[in-house]
């Protein structure tokens, strides 16, 4: 089975880790968002890249969900005592060895995707992770504050810093309407049997992949399963909330599914507090969403993946979802025939 999913952080990661333990047989192409990136003491940092990339290959920070295991801050305290900023955002010693790597990659000239194959022959995920596009894009936001007035600030800034704190006026994925998908995008996305938005921020993460031209069709086309990020009226972790606010989207599992669209999802899971949700032209579904253990994830995973059959069965030409809702003909999994005989 062959499985696309766009993944953000923190949450993208840790549902990334429960959809191998649902389906290790499975092929699985992560996209990741890499408008989070941003250059730091002359050197490219990729978060979203690297929170995929050390979750599942192991060397994560389990308690953060960002950064490395076993970290320590020499060179950050040294960098201090030399006064050069920005002091607000935690890169640990191994996670400079990191981006020295990829910098020094890029510098030679290698696209960022195959730097991030490069680091992952090291940390090998078990997915195969592509950024979304090898052009730079980076989510910038303008906030308004009394002292320094309107001004336009690094998404990191305002979400670590801030802790976004200040209202968003806007938030913008600079250079995405002029970039491409990066290679093996938009074939992996045509080829996958099923597509899935795990729980990550629907706004400065699958929101800025899917702004990169091209990849919002290719996904439209697929079988699409999306997995709420918000849990009655709240996001899980992060703050969501505060970037569907700033594009006049409420926080709620059916807003974010009628953000994303029809067109787009063909599947949405919500949690029990949303039992209720329903939204036009999606099959929403309710089931336990808190990532609280690896089970629970996996079994989260496990139950996108059904829906997707089901849907993949409904609407495949004479296919049709059985009584219990399995596919009564071969669908993602690969196994029988497509029950027509043309
Ligand atoms: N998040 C924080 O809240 N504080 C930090 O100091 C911080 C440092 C950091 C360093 C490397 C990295 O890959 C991620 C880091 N993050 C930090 C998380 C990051 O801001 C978010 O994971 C994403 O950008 C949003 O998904």
């Amino acid at each position: 089975m062959r499985i696309v999913a766009l993944a953000g952080g923190i949450g993208g990661a840790r549902f990334l880790r429960g959809l191998q333990a649902a389906a290790p047989e499975a092929e699985i192409t992560v996209i990741g968002n890499t408008g989070d990136d941003i250059s730091l003491f002359g050197l490219r940092v990729c978060p979203d890249l690297d929170t995929v990339m050390y979750t599942l290959g192991g060397g994560i920070n389990e308690e953060q969900g960002w950064g490395r295991t076993g970290e320590t801050f020499a060179v950050k305290e040294e960098l201090g005592a030399y006064g050069v900023g920005p002091d607000w955002f935690g890169l640990g010693d191994r996670d400079f060895a990191t981006h020295i790597v990829r910098t020094q990659m890029l510098a030679a000239g290698y696209p960022l995707s195959a730097v991030t194959a490069a680091l992952c022959d090291r940390w090998k995920p078990g997915v195969r992770l592509i950024p979304m596009t090898d052009d730079q894009v980076e989510t910038h936001v303008v906030v308004d504050e009394p002292e320094r007035g309107r001004r336009a600030i690094h998404f990191q800034e305002w979400w670590v810093r801030m802790r976004a704190s200040v209202p968003a006026e806007s938030i913008s994925a600079v250079g995405a309407a002029d970039a491409s998908p990066a290679p093996g995008v938009l074939a992996a996305i045509e080829a996958a049997d099923v597509v899935l938005l795990p729980p990550s921020n629907p706004v400065v993460s699958i929101g800025t992949i899917l702004a990169v031209p091209g990849i919002r069709a290719a996904v439209a086309a697929k079988t699409v399963v999306g997995v709420s990020p918000i849990i009655g009226g709240a996001p899980v972790r992060g703050m969501a909330d505060a970037c569907l606010t700033a594009i006049g989207v409420e926080t709620g599992a059916r807003a974010v599914a009628e953000h994303y669209g029809p067109g787009l999802l063909d599947g949405w899971l919500v949690d029990e507090a949303d039992a209720g949700v329903r939204a036009e032209g999606i099959e929403v579904r309710s089931r336990p969403l808190l990532m609280s253990d690896p089970d629970a994830t996996a079994a989260i995973a496990a139950a996108a993946l059904d829906l997707a059959r089901e849907l993949a069965a409904r609407d495949r030409p004479g296919g049709t979802a059985g009584p219990d809702g399995t596919a009564d003909t071969g669908g993602p999994d690969g196994t029988g025939d497509t029950g027509d005989t043309a």
